[in-house]
């Protein structure tokens, strides 16, 4: 009896020392000792060699001892799970591998992407500034006097309710910020996050995005404006799409024009996107005024300039026909992800 403890104490510390590597070595465990001619059945087998009055105590012992060794067949086994070691045979190589979701480009950086690239082939610089913004960059040096109501507390995102400091309401800011620093000739667009203190709703948003842009040499002229936007119509929206101005008026461009597109949905004929009329606004335009030049030391009567600004949501709109701004900023990948393929 005293035999067959030392013997099971010994069978536990080589237990508990063993280690297996590979998938093999767990099952050469299991048949060891679990086997049917395995060395737990065999010292079991002993039972019948002990006194009856420590057969109750015996069996115990033993019992706790199979548990001890079947636990240790778990472990390794978990374990070998996830070796791969002399285990190739168990792997299926051929076997697809999880597929990787790809993400898409969001719509409004399709557009700007496409935007900012007609553009650059005119050979515009791009340019970016800063969201927060000061009164004089966003608005003083823009030809917004005062009294302009776009500086309303109610238009406006103030910072800590300080006039002096706001969330841009147009990236004239940007152009204002070259302008600063560079002379004539100036060829710059500045696409760029905007702010404006709307409610919410499927036409309006508290931010949206817009692409500017800024032409100043000598001798640039109306006509030069208008052949600059039908280009970037027809790269845009293709050869077949017309376009028209409407005078206009804007603090920072004199004089100011809007210019339409004939109606992409319906082709001219009339629908809800174009409210019958066959036309819809894709952006706004005009000569700079004179005294945003001036503000900037440029000579008004050597240099003449272009400047434009159009809103992303709105051209994506018509591109991709999306109805409700707020699937912009919603992030539904349902909305998103039909965004397959494109820059
Ligand atoms: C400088 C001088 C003039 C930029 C311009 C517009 C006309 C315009 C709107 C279009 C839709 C804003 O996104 S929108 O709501 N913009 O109509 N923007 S001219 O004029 C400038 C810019 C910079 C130095």
């Amino acid at each position: 009896m005293e035999q067959l403890l030392q013997q099971i104490e010994s069978y536990k510390q080589e237990i508990s020392a063993f280690e297996a590597s590979t998938a093999d070595a767990v099952e050469n465990f299991r048949i060891k000792w679990l086997g049917t001619k395995g060395l737990v059945k065999a010292i079991m087998g002993e039972m019948k060699n002990v006194p009856n009055d420590r057969k109750k105590e015996f069996g115990q012992i033993l019992n706790e001892f199979k548990l001890f060794v079947e636990t240790k067949f778990i472990t390794l086994s978990e374990n070998s799970s996830q070796l791969t070691t002399n285990d190739s045979e168990l792997i299926d190589w051929s076997l697809p591998g999880d597929p990787v979701a790809l993400g898409t480009r969001h719509p409004l950086s399709i557009v700007r992407n496409q935007i900012v690239s007609i553009f650059k082939r005119l050979g515009f610089a791009v340019a970016e500034g800063p969201e927060i913004e000061d009164d004089w960059h966003n608005f003083g040096a823009m030809n917004l006097p005062e009294n302009h109501p776009a500086r309303d507390m109610q238009d406006t995102f103030y910072i800590n309710q300080d006039p002096a400091w706001l969330l841009r309401t147009h990236t004239s800011s940007v152009q204002a910020r070259v302008m600063e620093k560079q002379k004539p000739p100036i060829r710059v667009i500045c696409p760029g996050r905007v702010y404006r203190n709307e409610t919410i709703s499927a036409r309006a948003h508290c931010f949206f995005h817009q692409v500017e842009g800024l032409y100043i040499d000598e001798n640039v002229s109306f006509a030069d404006l208008k052949q600059t936007l039908y280009f970037f119509v027809q790269e845009m929206f293709g050869k077949d799409t017309k376009v028209r101005f409407r005078p206009s008026y804007f603090p920072f461009t004199e004089p100011s024009a809007e210019m339409d597109i004939s109606c992409l949905i319906c082709g001219g004929d009339g629908c809800n996107v174009c409210k019958h009329t066959g036309w819809v606004e894709i952006l706004g335009s005009g000569m700079v005024h004179p005294k945003v030049l001036e503000n900037f030391g440029i000579d008004s009567n050597k240099y003449t300039g272009f400047a434009f600004g159009m809103g992303v949501e709105r051209i994506c709109q018509l591109k991709y026909r999306v109805n409700d701004l707020r699937l912009y900023s919603q992030n539904d990948v349902r909305f998103l992800k039909q965004f397959t393929g494109a820059l």
